[in-house]
């Protein structure tokens, strides 16, 4: 009995651990975004003409999305959000103006069907994340509001335009016009607690998705998380991942729009790799857990992707990027059918339009990802290795090595090849979203071939292909390879980092550059024993010194640049100090500068 009772409190942690839907079961998931409206209008339906305003209803149902299951299944995806589905004040297609929070919204069917989409879609294997808001409601008649006492007027805050300088008035007045409610009130955040407990049991949803984060007071957010009792992900509409931060410990995640910013800008032509793998440097330093945020690149609030960037190949590598990746994917609905729709509502086109075509160029692209995710394991890890930061191309590897995806930004029509350290000696993998086998040499180097500017997407083991059925087979092969060389998923984060340091000087025949700080390596802030810099690459028009020096990872360094000319005398450069932090899990960076 004594044995058993021990036995009984060892396995207590591990049946919390394993409940379903915790912020760990959903950090292998790939979640395709849907706007319940306008997936499918029945059961049967098979296709047809666009909806004729997308501004009001276009009649999509749960039913019609409980059909397309499959389509969805198709693609990868093993969980879906779903925009909110509870009852809307009159225009609220797409669900964020609530009128009452009990009810359902008629125009997608009844609370069966919901019941019965969700039932099928955890017969399949599918998560079903609902999405909810609790900053305001519709813009009916706050008498029409309900539960009571949200159709009090004292329920809500005075009328006021936002201030997005003001933090208060950020929280407090009001976005697009509509009534914001009184969120400070003990009695008002009893009754969302209350709420989205009911509504997540009542439902068996698996997750949350909660709008308009941070026009609610922070303090208003961990008992909500904490009585949805799923894991919820937040809307904070911010790209400074600072501001981001601020919110990481009021819920399990966040969309991580800080990454959305330096990755479209990367593979849509206007950002650097460098400034990409920067910010998920500066992510992985501030946030507590960065595999559960969720990865995008576009969504209903902006504009399509192929609207900014009417360049194919260039979306398949930021899709790359999105499902492979640290975090957890999220694919807006219709990507898959090429949509590129402009601003809201014309970012929210009707699926029927497409005929739910499964043979499309980029449904069968994200198969393909999302495949190679499943075959590396779920990728749940904070393990991703940037392998190359180069100016057109950025390769990282996760899994221990087990993945290597390397995305180009040169775009549809670019040729070209790129060579690498994988950090996997010997290693061998096939090229599930082209073809192919590739094998690194003794050292680990690799070289690949990017045609038609598509992306690289190396898994372990062979026999990969784009079949679902021959994916399944990888995907055992590749558990077969973890299983039993231990060794092969070692793969760390380097310990040292190659750190190219460039410095624009013009300077006079017989003058040296040097590089001093205050590290024994950096000569100690003494001249003399700094490393000097090379003029290899200077030209008249780009006078330029370099160095490379390899650092320990996550050095921290202060140090400036000096001017040795050929008589010895030193000139300094001025104050302050330079300060640079090392990345942490890197194999190479680079830092640029002009004399000052
Ligand atoms: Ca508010």
């Amino acid at each position: 009995m004594k044995f058993l009772n021990s036995l009984i409190a060892c396995l207590l942690p591990l049946t919390s651990l394993v409940k379903a839907a915790d912020t760990n079961a959903w950090k292998s998931r790939n979640i395709y975004f849907v706007l319940t409206d306008r997936v499918a209008r029945s059961s049967s339906d098979t296709g047809g003409s666009s909806c004729g305003d997308l501004g009001n209803y276009c009649g999509g149902t749960f039913k019609g999305l409980e059909s397309k299951l499959d389509y969805i299944s198709g693609l990868g995806f093993d969980a879906i959000w779903i925009t909110p589905v509870i009852a809307n004040s009159a225009g609220g297609y797409h669900g964020y103006w609530a009128q009452d929070l009990y009810g359902i919204n008629s125009n997608y069917g009844s609370a069966d069907d919901l019941k019965s989409l969700v039932n099928t879609a955890h017969s399949k294997g599918i998560y079903i994340m609902v999405d909810v808001v609790a900053n305001h409601m519709g813009f009916g008649a706050i008498a029409d509001n309900r539960p009571v006492p949200l159709n009090q007027q004292d329920s809500y805050h005075t009328a006021c335009d936002i201030n997005y300088s003001n933090q208060t008035s950020v929280e407090q007045c009001r976005i697009a016009n509509l009534p914001d409610v009184n969120t400070g009130k003990a009695e008002i955040r009893t009754l969302y607690q209350n709420w989205i407990s009911w509504l997540v049991k009542e439902y068996q949803f698996d997750g949350v998705r909660i709008d308009t984060v941070k026009h609610v007071e922070k303090d208003f957010w961990p008992p909500f998380a904490s009585a949805a009792g799923v894991y919820s992900i937040g809307e904070v509409f911010d790209g400074d991942p600072n501001y981001l931060a601020g919110y990481a410990s009021t819920m399990p995640g966040l969309l991580n729009y800080a990454i959305y910013y330096p990755m479209n800008n990367f593979y849509q032509q206007k950002g650097s790799s460098q400034a990409l793998v920067d910010m998920h440097n500066q992510v992985s330093s501030l946030f507590p857990d960065p595999t559960a945020l969720g990865t995008f690149l576009d969504n209903h609030d902006n504009a399509r992707w192929l609207n900014t960037k009417n360049d194919v190949s260039l979306l398949k590598n930021a899709l790359a990027y999105v499902i492979l990746s640290r975090g957890i994917p999220i694919v807006y609905y219709g990507t898959e059918q090429g949509y590129a729709g402009g601003a809201d509502p014309a970012n929210r086109e009707d699926l029927w339009r497409s005929g739910f075509n499964t043979q499309a160029d980029l449904y069968k692209a994200i198969s393909k990802l999302s495949g190679a995710r499943k075959a590396a394991g779920g990728l749940a890890g904070n393990d991703q290795v940037h392998l190359y930061v180069a100016s057109t191309a950025y390769a990282w590897s996760r899994a221990g090595g087990n993945l290597v995806v390397l995305t180009t930004n040169s775009g549809s029509g670019s040729t070209s090849r790129h060579c690498f350290n994988t950090q996997k000696n010997n290693g061998q993998w096939t090229n599930v979203f082209g073809s192919g086998s590739y094998t690194s040499d003794g050292s680990g180097n690799i070289c690949l071939d990017v045609t038609n500017g598509e992306p690289v997407v190396l898994v372990a083991g062979t026999g990969a292909t784009s079949t679902t059925a021959t994916r399944t087979t990888a995907a055992a092969t590749v558990a077969t390879t973890l299983a039993t060389s231990a060794s092969a998923s070692s793969t760390a984060c380097p310990t040292a980092v190659a750190v190219t340091f460039t410095e624009t000087i013009a300077t006079n025949f017989g003058d040296t550059i040097k590089i001093t700080g205050n590290t024994a390596q950096l000569g100690s802030w003494t001249p003399a024993n700094a490393p000097a810099l090379s003029a290899a690459q200077y030209t008249a028009a780009n006078p330029v010194w370099s160095i490379t020096l390899s650092l320990p990872a996550a050095q921290q360094i202060q140090y400036k640049f000096v001017r040795v000319s050929s008589s010895g005398a030193v000139t300094w450069e001025s104050d302050p100090n330079r300060a640079y932090t090392v990345p942490t899990c890197q194999a190479s960076s680079s830092v640029g500068s002009t004399w000052r």
